[in-house]
Order: C-alpha cells, then structure tokens, then sequence
C-alpha cells in the first residue's frame, strides 16, 4: 500500500485517535495555587542544562489557556488526549498534603474534555517528580514505591471512573538512563548503580500502582509506557552485532521481560556486575502485573556499534530537527516483535511525532516533512494490524509546540505551532491534515 493511501477507513471504528502532552511540558504556572517544585523545575536552574536556559515557569501556559486547548483538542475531531498530572502540583511534597486547588485544576479539565466526548488517558509520572521527594534519593530511594503507590491510589479514587485509562510511568529507561546514568535530564545524576535501582523501583511501583488502584473495584484499563524501538547492528561485525543485542537488552529487554515474563534478562544482569539493583524477594512477581495495555512511544530505530564509525546519513533517510532518522517501518517491525515476543493484550501507539523547523508565515505553516511523518507512521501502524497485532490507539506527539526537556523551547513536536511571545496558537498543515484524515467518510 502507497502510505499516501492511508484512510481512517483502514482502521476500526472503535480505534482510539489522539494527541498527546504532559504537564511540566505544556502547563507553566511552575509556583501557582500551591504546587511544589519538580525536579525539573531545578534541573531547569542549573546553568548549561537546559540548551536555551530555558525553564518550565510559562510554557504553553496550559493552566491558564487550558479552556482554549480543550477546544484546540475538540477541533482537531480526535476522540481521545493522552496528558499527565503533575505529582507535585496535587501534593507538593510527594506525600502527606494534598493540594485542593491543583486538584481541581485536573478536575475541571477532565470534566470538559468528558463532557465533549473526549476519552481521557492519563499518566501519572511523566518525569516531573517533587524535589521534596529527590531529596530523599528520589528513585532509587525504595521508599518512592510506597509514596507513588498512594499518590497513584489517590489520583484514581477521584478521576479514575471518569477516565479511559491509567499509565503508571511514562518511559522508565528515559527517567532511569538519562536522569540517573547520564545526568543530561532531571535530577542529573551519573551512577549506574543508582540508574538501575531507579528502574527497579520504577517497575515495581507500577506493579504495586497497579495493584493498588485495582483495589478500589476499579475497572479503568491500566499500564505503562515505553520508549522502544528496533535495535540493529551498525555493521556485520560480529562486535556490532553483539553490541547491538546488548542494547536491545538495556532499553527493551530489561522492561518487556520484567513486565511480560517476570524476569530480568540475564545477559544484560551479567552485564551490569556490581551495578545490578537489589531485587527482593517477590518483585518480579509484584512487577509483572496483568497491563490492559502497553503504551509504546516510537520516534526511530536505532544503531548500535562496538566503535565503528556510524552515521545517521549513512541511511539515506530524512533526518528530524532532534537528528533522528525518519523510518516507519520500524514502527511496524517493533509492534510485530512486542506482539510475538511478549503478546500484551493490546498495544497502543501513545506517542508519535518529529521535531521539524517550522516557520510561521502569513498564519500558515507547511509542514510537510511532519505531515508526511505522521501519515506515514500511521501507515505503519496499520501495517501492523494487517499482521495481526492488535493495536487500539494512536496518539500524535505533541498536541503543541512545547517545552523540549533539555532541549527548550527550540525543538518544535506540535501538530500546532506556539508563538511563545504571545502564546498564540496556530495549526500547522500537519494537524490540518490529521484533522482530514479523521474526518473522512
Ligand atoms: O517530548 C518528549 C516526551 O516528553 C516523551 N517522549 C519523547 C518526546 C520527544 O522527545
């Protein structure tokens, strides 16, 4: 099939169509109505961080234009938005308090999008955990499982019946590796050892974030989301080969095989020596929960190497704003691969997108190498399905222009383009086109 070809009438009419966002990315408002520091908002103070020195403190500016977003989402025709609540906006201090007034800020941007029939996927961690928290380890501090696990329980007595589903963490291995091992995101760490205790306490709480919020009698499907994507050696190198199964074990093994099947792969725990982290008793079990879905987050493949010289234009392939080669067929292959290797119930595309430069003129944005992405990795995802795996979502990356991490504001994701100046938005052709394509009939 021409992915040029794609037609919303290629997937089912109960497929889930969304776009997606998380709070520290698009909410501003860093110190309002009660919220408490994350660990970004501190990771955003220290000099050379952030590539734009940039912080969090305006944003999007969600909090205040969250009523113009929800129509923003309503226009688009999606059915479904994927965001995240900010642990330390409800409970400043990652445990005791709670905070009412951060509450009802959730409570009344769920009930809008409800109420024009829009379903809600929340995730609960994505990155932005209280400092008060960090200081105490943060998590490779055990401790966190318990305190996650309440914040979690607290979050779904009072939302969960109004939502379409519940994700636990988003993207572990990018909270542990990069937080905790390499230290270029929040809390900017460098030890190995407390990166892998990070990702074991991370794993079991959403174990124990699962058990927990099934407690209350709740029937709201619940998960996780991974950052994943098809690992291949950079050349026929016996080395690069074995590097190259080595990282499949480091990014998607450690996780599919500890949520799937109940272990830790043994090569990657030979691997890590004296880095590996403290298992107790039970964990695993605790860790491989029932998932009613497996959120999985693909940008692009990957190459590994032993110390051959590689280059992502040696692929031939258009390359993205954030230097990621553009290939959907990835997509296809991991969403084959998870299905065969570890058949979760039901997989969902929770976020897709490309960081392109866009320019903004006369109101227009031409978007074309973004709109081409989208379509053509949802062509991919259909592709698929055709196979037989069961995929149920596809949600684009990002609603918005936003706050990119480490990178600021300068990496645009947005299906809609942000004028940070006046906080003007305007749809890109990309969100134009989405809004075509799901308005076909
Ligand atoms: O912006 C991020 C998002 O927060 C998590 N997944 C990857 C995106 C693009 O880098």
């Amino acid at each position: 099939m021409s992915h040029s070809e794609i037609s919303r009438h290629q997937f089912p009419d109960n497929f889930t169509w969304g776009v997606a966002t998380s709070s520290f990315q698009i909410e501003g408002a860093h110190d309002s109505d009660g919220k408490g520091p994350s660990i970004w908002d501190n990771f955003c103070d220290i000099e050379g961080k952030i590539a734009d020195s940039s912080n969090g403190h305006k944003a999007c500016e969600h909090y205040l234009r969250w009523q113009e977003d929800v129509d923003l989402i309503c226009h688009l025709g999606v059915n479904a938005y994927r965001f995240s609540i900010s642990w330390p906006r409800v409970q400043p201090d990652g445990q005791g308090a709670w905070n009412e007034a951060g509450f009802a800020f959730y409570d009344k941007l769920i009930n809008a999008l409800a109420e024009r029939g829009i379903a809600l996927h929340l995730t609960l961690n994505h990155w932005d955990l209280p400092q008060a928290l960090q200081d105490h380890g943060g998590w490779a501090n055990r401790d966190l499982c318990g305190h996650f696990t309440r914040y979690a329980t607290e979050v779904a007595r009072r939302f969960g019946s109004r939502l379409a589903s519940i994700c636990t963490h988003n993207e572990p291995w990018v909270i542990a590796i990069l937080g905790y091992e390499q230290g270029i995101f929040a809390p900017g760490i460098q030890s190995r050892s407390q990166a892998f205790q990070a990702v074991h306490h991370l794993l079991l709480s959403h174990g124990m974030a699962l058990q927990a919020m099934r407690g209350l009698g709740l029937t709201t499907p619940m998960g996780i989301v991974l950052n994943l994507s098809p690992i291949y050696p950079a050349s026929d190198d016996p080395k690069d080969v074995a590097k190259a199964w080595l990282d499949d074990g480091l990014i998607l093994r450690w996780y599919m095989d500890a949520l799937f099947h109940g272990t830790y792969p043994q090569d990657v725990t030979a691997h890590l020596g004296q880095d590996v982290p403290v298992v107790l008793p039970d964990d695993l079990v605790t860790i491989a929960q029932h998932n009613d879905f497996l959120g999985v987050n693909y940008y692009t493949r990957n190459f590994s190497s032993s110390g051959n010289p590689w280059d992502v234009a040696s692929t031939g392939n258009q390359v993205t704003d954030m230097g990621w080669e553009v290939y959907p067929q990835g997509l296809t292959e991991l969403l084959c691969r998870l299905h065969a290797d570890y058949q979760p119930k039901l997989l969902w595309v929770t976020e897709n997108g490309a960081a392109f430069k866009d320019e903004l003129v006369g109101g227009v944005v031409n978007d074309e190498l973004r709109l081409a992405y989208i379509r053509d990795h949802i062509a991919a995802t259909q592709d698929a399905m055709a196979q037989g795996v069961p995929v149920g979502a596809y949600f684009a990356w990002s609603l918005m222009d936003n706050f990119e991490w480490a990178s600021g504001y300068a990496k645009r994701f947005g299906l809609v383009h942000v004028d940070f100046d006046t906080q003007k938005r305007t749809l890109k052709n990309s969100a134009l086109w989405y809004q075509n394509f799901l308005s076909e009939k």
